[in-house]
């Protein structure tokens, strides 16, 4: 199958949100790298602009849960010449309590981001999307977003939401002209999932991936978002799940 070309006549432009760190980070190495122009969203602004410096892509340091950011990220984006990809990448799991010892707190803050922020980025971008006329939307969520397991409610119930949100989307906007694509990786062993999942506890961190062969790498998982923005637009890769040969199911991890 052929890809789409990056020419000098026609670059493919993309905005990619969570890209201080992990997924999102590798996203954008793995875009410029096929010559993409990106803008690279997160909220920390040194690590974005160590980035930009890095790969040449537009260092755009914002709050995808607040409205004012969302707006400034789009104003941005409009005043440099406009995307026809959005990749949401912004997202994360705090605490694995079961429900009984679940933790407001954890809950609404994966509810915002995951959830809302993601919301909030596609509603602000879809006009600008319709208007190109082949436009992808990619969301990244999680095998937590099919399958449910012990302590991980919260999470799943925000990745679940999310999932629910991409099925909608790909029903409203296809006769837009809109592909509405899912990745749904399992373990990645990315520098910050883990750690934020457990409130910076760095030995229960190292747990989660304990005696894994081979988790999953932040670039594992762009290289398949790379491919799936960059097959020809009528190809609609809807689900992607992807896990370690390791990790046969949720429940079932090979740890020597
Ligand atoms: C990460 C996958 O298994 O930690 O999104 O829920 S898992």
């Amino acid at each position: 199958m052929d890809m789409a070309e990056n020419t000098q006549e026609s670059i493919r432009r993309a905005v990619v949100t969570g890209a201080s760190t992990g997924i999102g980070e590798a996203t954008v190495r793995a875009l410029r790298a096929d010559n993409w122009h990106v803008i690279a969203v997160a909220r920390r602004a040194d690590r974005l602009a160590n980035l930009a410096q890095e790969t040449g892509a537009v260092a755009q340091p914002a709050d995808i849960t607040n409205d004012d950011d969302v707006a400034a990220i789009l104003a941005a984006v409009e005043a440099d010449g406009g995307i026809d990809t959005l990749i949401n990448i912004a997202g994360g799991a705090r605490g694995s309590d079961s429900v009984a010892e679940a933790k407001t707190d954890d809950w609404e803050w994966m509810y915002r981001v995951n959830v809302l922020g993601t919301m909030k980025m596609i509603r602000a971008f879809l006009p600008m999307l319709r208007a190109h006329g082949e436009g992808t939307v990619l969301n990244l969520s999680s095998t937590a977003g099919i399958v449910a397991y012990e302590g991980g409610a919260g999470y799943s119930a925000a990745k679940f939401a999310e999932h629910g949100i991409t099925r909608a989307l790909r029903l409203e906007e296809a006769e837009h002209n809109i592909r509405v694509v899912e990745v749904l990786p399992g373990m990645v062993a990315t520098e910050e999932f883990a750690l934020n999942r457990t409130g910076g506890n760095a030995e229960a961190a190292a747990k989660v991936y304990a005696g894994v062969a081979k988790p999953l790498t932040a670039e594992d998982v762009a290289d398949v978002v790379r491919y799936a923005v960059s097959v020809p637009h009528h190809v609609n890769l809807d689900d992607i799940v992807i896990r370690p040969v390791a990790q046969a199911a949720a429940h079932k991890v090979i740890r020597n």
